[in-house]
This record gives structure tokens, C-alpha cells and sequence, in this order.
């Protein structure tokens, strides 16, 4: 079989948290902060030893046009973003490399920088009461970025009144990079009410977390992600909340930090909810919410929450039951903490007059010792929580049943002792517009995919200039799907070469049309929103998907 040789191909190898952006539509922001920062805010060159909260001398003076508003607006991030050096380029990769998102302009932007104040009109106008509870900001990290997690830092301190903040809790969750170890604390000394606690065993996020919270003296816990950035009084509309009753569980919008460019961007109000591949996912509220302006302001109860940015009564978090300390690295609490508040009578809320931003990035940069600790910990919850539900999880993820959820006579026990509601109470009360998955035959599923997938290649009249494998010179490995071939969006990945025609998963079509087909199926298609990066869509003859076949150089 002849074999496709290209000069170059250049694939990111990522994975996909699915749920988060296939889902959350964003509108672009404007940048304009008109005059309301007179403050000069310069940027760093070096994300580590020099803070913005400081007022003058910077780096590179060229980046800054003097009278140039000081507002980072997408033409001046693009111009941050610049490489000119092999040596810019060299941090610029092994940035990437290291976090998934865009390392380098985030090591020169400041801590503290103007962000658009996202909310709706109607919170501004809002007042708070003074004596709100205080709160212990909890925020874990592993092998973070010094400079995303001191901006999460710094913005907290920043933007939030100082009589609210009992302390932030830093839980450095056995990071391996020596520079955190020794620069961190040292310049946290510099910083009020932070406190910084390390596990030499890798906890995971979950454990962190409740290692993070059984340190805690405040009154309500925050928990953030130590990639973020807290908007105008994100906090206040959170404790407000917690303050009316303290079962409520008070979750902000999630904006979004774009993770290749840095531009902040507001995120819709959306709600939290869930697939039965037990992935959390986004859903779109009714219309009726958005045609009453007066309900703008309002709490919106969620059946969900992503999992990351929540703030919750820190006794009624004990009483609650914390977290399932029996769930590995990622994944899976989100629902879990999300079930346990509704069915054990607490109410889960999205608040919009509360904005954090969150770097989203495509794929996770760290492994997972131990395992797939989602599958796992998702594993944990059906047992625990799902009643006789929990059959669509396993029809959804076959073979997920077999694995070993480990020791769960606690959660039962629990749950047992909180008197909780039934699934299908959660389900018919909290979340009705769920629906059950069609039980589909997992092979006729596939089949009728097939097919239908080849009426659409035939329906576009291209035929087969020749097939073969696609294989990388470097490494002498082929690219196939992540996933499955009939996946669509799935990312592409390399792997050892099947030899023969034993496996059609690594066999690409090239078509008249120009386009490159795996398994004569899906086309291979080049996502400019959120990549560059290479996955499969079905074919549409646009110039996403458009190959050129080359064996020379440069072209
Ligand atoms: O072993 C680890 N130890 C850690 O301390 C692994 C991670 N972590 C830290 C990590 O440094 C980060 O601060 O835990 C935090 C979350 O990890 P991410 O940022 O890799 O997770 P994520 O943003 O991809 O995932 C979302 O789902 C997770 C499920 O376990 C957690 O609940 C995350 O907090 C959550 N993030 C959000 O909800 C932010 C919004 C994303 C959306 C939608
Ligand atoms: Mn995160």
C-alpha cells in the first residue's frame, strides 16, 4: 500500500474537556475601560519576581506607545504575544508545553490588569450589606504557572474588600517544579493573609482541596482554580447569598480567559448540567429568563456546577460531607458535591452578579497516577448516588462497571445518615428537561452512523485519489483518532503503525476534492476558533479541511 509521506504535519495532541466549550458560547468583549483606570499598569517581563501592584518601571518600554490607552485590548495583547527571539520562542513552546495554555504572554501581563467589568447593568447598581461572613479563599495547585496562580492571588487580595478575606489557603499538591518550591514562598511572606500549605504526596484536587478546607478559620470557603482572575465585586453577591441561608451554594460566572490569547471574555448566562457519559456540561436557559430584565440580577438554580469556582458555608461543607476522600486526581466531585446539595436538602445557584475568570485549555498538562481517575471517581458516584440510574452511565461507558470503585461504605453511610432524596426526585424536581439516552445497541449505533456518514461523502461526489497511512517522518508513528473514527471532534493523536490492512482506523482517504478522509468517514479538519488544532468533522468541502500533498521542503 502506497504510503502518504507529508513533508510537514503539524498536529497538537490534546485532549478535550468536551463539555466546557463545545456547549458555552461567548460573546467577545470590547475592550474599552474608557477612563476608569487613570492607574499606569505596566507589564513584566518576568512573571516571577516582580509584581504589577507597583506602579512604574517595567521591561520592554517599546510595548507600551506612549499616550496608548492602558487597557489590554486585543491589539495589544497580540503585540505582547510577539516572538522575536529563537529565545522567546523556546519559552513560548515549552510554556505551552508545560500548561497547555499560552505561558508566555502570561508571564509579561501584570497581576492586577483592567479587565472589562462583565456584568449586566442591573448588579452594578446593586448594594450589599457591609457585614457579610468572611471567607477563606482555598486554592490548589499542581505544577501551576507562577504567574497564573499569583494573578488568581493578587486579584483576590485586589478586588475584594480586606474585612471579608479571613486568608487565602495556597495547597501546593506536590508540585515537581523546583522554581515553585523555592520562589513561592518566598514571596507570598510579602503578601497579607496568604498561607501556603504543601503535601509531598500528590493528593489530587479533591483531596487538596479538603486538605485546603480543614485549614480553614473563615466562615465560608471559596474555592478557585489557580489559574483565575476575580472580577469587581465578585465577592460580595456570593456571600450576600450564603449569608440569607446557609445551605445555599453560591457559584459565580465563569468568564473566560482565553488560553491562547489572553483576551478576557464574558461568558452567557448559562446553567450547569450533565450527560449521561457523566461529563458535566452547559445549558441554555429558557427565554422566559432572559424577557423578565428585573430576574437579570437574580440567583438561578443550577442542577449542577463545573465543579472549580464555588463558595459555600464552611460548617455546612462539614456537615455536608466534605468531599468523597476516595476520589483519585480529577473528575467526578463536581457532580458528586452537585447530587449530595440538592438531594440532601441544600440549593445549588449560579449567581450572575458574580464574575470570575478562568483560563479554559484544551487538554489537562499533568498525568494522572493511578489511572483514569474520572472513569473511576465517576464510578464512585453512580454507586453512591444514582439508584437504579446508573445504567445509563454504564450504557454510556461500557465496561465502567467492572472497574474497582474502592471502598465506599462512607458516602453510603452518609448518605444514609443526611436522609437524602431519590435520583429520581433530583432528576424530576431539579433537572426535568434531562433526558434518557435512547438504548441503542451500541454496534447498530455505530452501523447507522456508518452509513449515514457515507451518504453524506456520496452526496458530495468526490472520489478517491488514493488511501494509505499518514505516517510522522520524525517519530515513524501514524496519526489516528483519539477516540473512536466515528467520533466527531475528536483530536487526532499518534500512534505505533498498524501494519497490513488489519486496522482501517489509521487508513486516510485522500479525495479529488482535496480533503483527507479516516476510515473513508470523517474528515480531517483544522479548528481555527479554539486551536489551531487538527480533529475530525464531517466532510463539508470548506477550506478547513482542505490537505495539500507535498515532498518538498519549505512548501
Ligand atoms: O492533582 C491535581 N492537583 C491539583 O491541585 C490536579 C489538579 N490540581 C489543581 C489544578 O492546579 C487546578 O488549580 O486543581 C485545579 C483544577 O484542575 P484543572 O484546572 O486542571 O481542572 P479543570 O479546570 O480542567 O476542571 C474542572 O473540573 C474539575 C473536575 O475535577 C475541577 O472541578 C476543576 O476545578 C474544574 N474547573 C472549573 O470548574 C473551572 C471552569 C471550567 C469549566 C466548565
Ligand atoms: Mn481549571
Amino acid at each position: 500500500m502506497p504510503r502518504l509521506k507529508f513533508k510537514r504535519i503539524s498536529i497538537i495532541l490534546v485532549t478535550v474537556c468536551f463539555g466546557y466549550w463545545i456547549i458555552l458560547y461567548w460573546s467577545s468583549f470590547g475592550f474599552g475601560l474608557g477612563g476608569a483606570s487613570k492607574r499606569r499598569f505596566k507589564h513584566r517581563s518576568d512573571g516571577v519576581r516582580d509584581t504589577l501592584l507597583r506602579s512604574a518601571g517595567h521591561g520592554d518600554e517599546s510595548l507600551l506607545v506612549p499616550g496608548e490607552p492602558e487597557v489590554y485590548n486585543t491589539e495589544y495583547l497580540t503585540r505582547l504575544n510577539k516572538i522575536n527571539t529563537a529565545d522567546d520562542q523556546r519559552k513560548y513552546d515549552e510554556g505551552y508545553h508545560l500548561h497547555s495554555f499560552n505561558q508566555y504572554i502570561s508571564d509579561k501581563l501584570s497581576y492586577v490588569r483592567p479587565i472589562p467589568d462583565s456584568r449586566n447593568q442591573l448588579c452594578r447598581r446593586k448594594s450589599y450589606d457591609a457585614d457579610l461572613p468572611t471567607a477563606s479563599i482555598v486554592i490548589c495547585f499542581h505544577n501551576e504557572a507562577m504567574s497564573a496562580l499569583l494573578r488568581t492571588v493578587h486579584t483576590a487580595l485586589q478586588r475584594t474588600p480586606s474585612h471579608l478575606v479571613q486568608e487565602i489557603i495556597l495547597v501546593n499538591d506536590a508540585s515537581e517544579f523546583t522554581f515553585l518550591q523555592r520562589n513561592l514562598s518566598r514571596y507570598l511572606e510579602k503578601l497579607p493573609k496568604v498561607r501556603l500549605l504543601y503535601s509531598a504526596e500528590r493528593l489530587g484536587l479533591i483531596r487538596a482541596r479538603l486538605l485546603g478546607a480543614r485549614n480553614a478559620t473563615g466562615e465560608v470557603l471559596i474555592f478557585l482554580d489557580s489559574h483565575c482572575e476575580v472580577n469587581t465585586k465578585w465577592i460580595e453577591p456570593l456571600l450576600a447569598r450564603i449569608k440569607e441561608d446557609p445551605v445555599n451554594v453560591a457559584v459565580p460566572i465563569i468568564d473566560i480567559v482565553n488560553a491562547d490569547t489572553f483576551a478576557y471574555e464574558s461568558s452567557s448566562v448559562v446553567k450547569g448540567g450533565f450527560n449521561w457519559g457523566m461529563h458535566f456540561k452547559w445549558d441554555s436557559l429558557p427565554k422566559s429568563y432572559f424577557s423578565n430584565p428585573e430576574a437579570i440580577a437574580d440567583p438561578i438554580p443550577s442542577p449542577t456546577m463545573a465543579g472549580g469556582l464555588f463558595a459555600m458555608d464552611r460548617k455546612y461543607f462539614h456537615d455536608l460531607g466534605e468531599y468523597d476522600e476516595g476520589m483519585d486526581v480529577w473528575g467526578g466531585e463536581n457532580l458528586e458535591i452537585s447530587f449530595r446539595i440538592w438531594m440532601c436538602g441544600g440549593r445549588l445557584e449560579i449567581i450572575p452578579c458574580s464574575r470570575v475568570g478562568h483560563i479554559f485549555r484544551k487538554r489537562r498538562p499533568y498525568g494522572s497516577p493511578g489511572g483514569d481517575s474520572f472513569l473511576k471517581n465517576s464510578l464512585r458516584v453512580a454507586l453512591v448516588w444514582m439508584d437504579g440510574y446508573k445504567k445509563y452511565f454504564y450504557q454510556t461507558r461500557p465496561g465502567a462497571e467492572n472497574g474497582d470503585p474502592g471502598d465506599m461504605s462512607d458516602r453510603l453511610a452518609l448518605r444514609q445518615g443526611l436522609k437524602c432524596k431519590s435520583f429520581k426526585w433530583y432528576l424530576d424536581n431539579i433537572y426535568p428537561e434531562q433526558t434518557l439516552p435512547a438504548s441503542v445497541d451500541p454496534g447498530v449505533k455505530k452501523q447507522l452512523l456508518n452509513s449515514k456518514l457515507k451518504e453524506n461523502n456520496n452526496f458530495m461526489k468526490v472520489e478517491t485519489k488514493r488511501k494509505g497511512l499518514l505516517k510522522h517522518l520524525g517519530s515513524g508513528l501514524c496519526v489516528q483518532s483519539e477516540r473512536s473514527i466515528y467520533d466527531k471532534r475528536s483530536l487526532l493523536t499518534l500512534a505505533v503503525c498498524s501494519t497490513g490492512d488489519q486496522s482501517k482506523d489509521q487508513v486516510w482517504y485522500q479525495t479529488t476534492g482535496g480533503d483527507l478522509r479516516l476510515a473513508n468517514l470523517l474528515c480531517l479538519d483544522v479548528d481555527l476558533t479554539f486551536g489551531p488544532f487538527a480533529r475530525l468533522m464531517r466532510c463539508n468541502g470548506g477550506s478547513t479541511q482542505i490537505w495539500k500533498f507535498t515532498t518538498t521542503g519549505g512548501a
